[in-house]
């Protein structure tokens, strides 16, 4: 049979590697780097190679699913869309719009017609009860750029490849291969620091990002804005340097007074983290090209508002905001932050109002994933009665997923647009099937904005998907035909009706040939601009240089706010709050490289060897514990508890212990054949869903008190909260 070889992207992670996909037929038979891609330069992980097993996968959903009293039954598109509109519209119609939610998960962004289609959807259900990925993650320093630079997607990114230190808080990248830091290969460019300069890892574990670095230092979890603190006022103590952006800054006499209010003794008492490395820390910050990167897990936690803002606001002080070697703003060619005929209007909204039972604040239009359960099981107006999951599985992915999974039944529909039956699909009445990557055209709208080099690529589909039949279709469609039945079901009048169809026969390709034409590299560059045509040309990708200090150009501000007043407020929580009780064992995640959080675990290639679903427990506290290597402990929190394998390990913080989320595929009904023969445990049985970050309202997915208890004798049994589940 012909065999062809097409250039592709991978969409598992952020990185974006280019990668040439080998066809027989309709079959994949080959993925490997493409070494034409100016960006990652033929860089691969094991993930990609995965590719090819989600797009044959027997397990993966083809057809339409309804749920019937036996189980699932296939059912044909206008059936399924048909009814699934007509009790939204009842639903919405009786209790009002909020009665219906949406939580729209991480692939989401990962996907040229998701990001393009899926808001027109959710603007048309018009609901307020929108919950996403966002706030299991990155709210914090989306909420800061909102705050600070004037929209929520002007997040900086560290200028990797020109930095002589860097300072890296609570991320992983050689491991998750970075994230709001686009850069493929991450692992080489990280060396190439080490080698140059300093790169400082502060986390609780010693991770495999912080084996590669000059310096690593344990931080006590949940405490990262402490440490900010200290860095803020050793760095204002020297005077600030602003450079350019030199009477372009507001807060600063706020910040001094913000800085005034913590001694470093604290400072080092909350953290773990001694003065003199505090101050050293500041000092190389100082460096003329110095980063201070802060992800996951400094944001998903107690502290994670303040310290989104403190990250920010650190950089900018010591002068290394907007400016080559630090951190530094994208020009996207097609811009997430302007789409055609946006405004520049800044977005700098934030609890503009509150979630109905918990008061949590919104942002950007969402409110708080840790309240999606409470606003499902209480009663009154307002209740959640109906739930689209979009390319999300929040059973496994949410703080206390077993409540979630328990609130999920009371609900009147469950709508699942997904590629599998996952753990929070099996409870849906429908599940629409999306296709899979290798069946889309991508752009990266979402990581070309946050890539550490400005670059655009596009790809045509490898396995290019019509859409219109029986099978899978695009989640462009799916959200565009559902958004059209709504109106319909509405009586919405023919304007309206007319204008949200016109993005239907624009498509994807046609959005982005606007986006292009329109964006910073589009027309403005008289014929050498950038257009689809152009992108199609190239397909391995188009380098267009290095990241240049635009801030002051980006920002719809007039002013950048280096404290603004809603951020600066959630202070006061953070200095008033209990100090740190020590004999507290504190839980923290964990990724591994093959894993993309709950869903790559059907892919056989991918899960050979030993489990990866262990608590990680230092040496002290596995003796104080009589918790022996290979044995099993049962590790309980307020909400639940789990009984996994242990590992011992100085690796990790004395008084921290650590679990890798996206585990527990034991449950029954799940379309995963292969995931639930290595089930684990979801370490989100454990977080919990009444702690959130008091500023932003962000899952506290790290810092969770525990107590872990050694098991006697042989393995038991395993069960969670009364389900077997143990490693099959
Ligand atoms: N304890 C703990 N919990 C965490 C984290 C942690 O560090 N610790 N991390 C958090 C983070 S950062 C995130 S982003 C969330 C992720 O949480 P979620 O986004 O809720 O979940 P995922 O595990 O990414 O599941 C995504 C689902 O989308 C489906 N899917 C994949 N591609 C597509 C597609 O193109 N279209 C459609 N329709 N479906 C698709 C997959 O089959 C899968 O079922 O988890 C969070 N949860
Ligand atoms: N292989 C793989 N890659 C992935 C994913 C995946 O599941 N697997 N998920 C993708 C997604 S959705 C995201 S958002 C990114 C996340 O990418 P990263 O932000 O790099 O996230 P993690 O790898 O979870 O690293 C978080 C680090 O924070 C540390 N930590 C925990 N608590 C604290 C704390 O209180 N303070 C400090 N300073 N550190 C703390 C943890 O030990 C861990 O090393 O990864 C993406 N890439
Ligand atoms: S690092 Fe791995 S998962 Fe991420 S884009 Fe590259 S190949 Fe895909
Ligand atoms: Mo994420």
């Amino acid at each position: 049979m012909e065999q062809r070889r097409v250039a592709a992207a991978c969409t598992l992670c952020e990185a974006i590697c280019g990668i040439r996909v080998d066809i027989e037929g309709q079959q994949v038979v080959g993925i490997r780097g493409d070494p034409d891609d100016p960006f990652s330069k033929g860089h691969i992980c094991p993930k990609a190679t995965a590719l090819g097993d989600i797009q044959h996968d027997p397990d993966r959903v083809r057809r339409p699913l309804r749920r019937t009293s036996t189980g699932f039954e296939e059912v044909s598109w206008s059936e399924a869309l048909g009814d699934i509109v007509a009790r939204t519209h009842a639903l919405q119609s009786e209790h009002g719009r909020d009665s219906v939610a949406a939580y729209v998960g991480n692939p989401a962004v990962h996907n040229l017609g998701s990001m393009l289609y899926v808001p027109d959807f959710l603007r048309t259900l018009g609901s307020r009860n929108t919950y996403s990925a966002t706030s299991l993650d990155q709210l914090p320093h989306m909420l800061a750029a909102a705050q600070m630079f004037g929209h929520p997607l002007l997040m900086p990114v560290p200028d990797v490849d020109r930095c002589d230190v860097m300072v890296i808080l609570g991320g992983n990248p050689v491991v998750s291969n970075g994230s709001i830091m686009t850069a493929p290969g991450i692992r080489g460019r990280l060396d190439a620091i080490a080698a140059r300069g300093r790169l400082v890892v502060v986390d609780p574990r010693r991770t495999e990002t912080a084996a590669r670095a000059t310096e690593h230092h344990f931080i006590r979890p949940g405490t990262d804005a402490w440490l900010l603190l200290g860095l803020l006022q050793v760095l204002l103590d020297d005077g600030p340097d602003w450079g350019p952006l030199a009477g372009h800054v507001d807060g600063v006499e706020v910040l001094h007074q913000v800085a005034g209010r913590v001694r470093l003794a604290d400072v080092s008492a909350h953290t773990g983290i001694d003065e003199d490395t505090v101050r050293s820390l500041a000092a190389a910050l100082r460096s003329e090209r110095a980063v201070l990167y802060g992800r996951l897990g400094a944001c998903a936690q107690r502290s994670g508002g303040v310290s989104g803002w403190l990250l920010y606001a650190v950089n900018a002080v010591a002068g290394n905001l907007d400016r080559p070697g630090g951190l530094m703003f994208t020009q996207p060619a097609v811009d997430p932050v302007y789409p055609p005929g946006a405004s520049r209007k800044p977005r700098t909204g934030f609890a503009r109002w509150r979630s109905r039972v918990r008061g949590l604040p919104e942002f950007s239009g969402e409110l708080p994933t840790s309240t999606l359960s409470d606003e499902i099981e209480t009663p009154g107006e307002g209740q959640v009665r109906g739930l689209f999951v979009w390319s999300g599985n929040p059973v496994l992915s949410a703080p206390n997923g077993t409540r979630l999974e328990r609130a999920l039944e009371q609900l009147e529909l469950l709508v699942s647009v997904d590629l599998y039956v996952n753990e929070t699909a099996r409870r849906a009445d429908y599940v629409l099937p999306a296709v899979p990557p290798l069946g889309r055209d991508h752009y990266d709208v979402a990581f070309h904005a946050l890539a550490v080099r400005n670059t655009a690529k596009f790809v045509a589909a490898p396995l290019p998907t019509p859409g219109d039949g029986d099978e899978e279709r695009h989640d462009w469609r799916i959200a565009q035909e559902l958004m059209e039945r709504l109106l319909r079901a509405r009586g919405a009048g023919v304007r309206q009706r007319l204008s949200r169809a016109s993005k239907r026969w624009l498509g994807p390709r046609g959005q982005l040939r606007l986006g292009l034409r329109l964006g910073p590299w589009g027309h403005w560059h008289g014929l050498s601009g950038i257009t689809l045509g152009a992108l199609r040309s190239q397909p391995s990708g188009v380098d267009l240089g290095p990241l240049q200090p635009c801030v002051l150009e980006r920002s719809p501000l007039q002013r950048l706010q280096l404290a603004p007043p809603q951020l600066v407020a959630g202070l006061d929580d953070l200095l008033g709050g209990p100090a740190a009780d020590a004999s507290q064992l504190l839980l923290i995640g964990r990724r591994d490289l093959r894993s993309a959080n709950s869903w790559l675990h059907n892919a056989p290639r991918l899960m050979k060897g030993k489990s990866r679903c262990t608590l990680l427990v230092h040496p002290d506290d596995a003796a104080a514990r009589g918790l022996q290597a290979a044995g099993e402990a049962v590790v309980r929190s307020r909400v639940g508890e789990v009984q996994v394998p242990v590992e011992i390990t100085d690796a990790i913080m004395p008084g921290v212990v650590s679990l890798p989320h996206g585990w527990g595929h034991h449950r029954s009904g799940v379309s995963w054949t292969t995931a639930a023969k290595h089930a684990g445990h979801s370490v989100n049985d454990l977080t919990d869903d009444a702690e959130v970050d008091p500023l932003s309202g962000n899952a506290v997915l790290n810092g969770v008190p525990v107590e872990v208890q050694a098991i006697a004798g042989p393995r038991s049994m395993a069960t969670i909260n009364g389900v077997d589940c143990r490693d099959q």
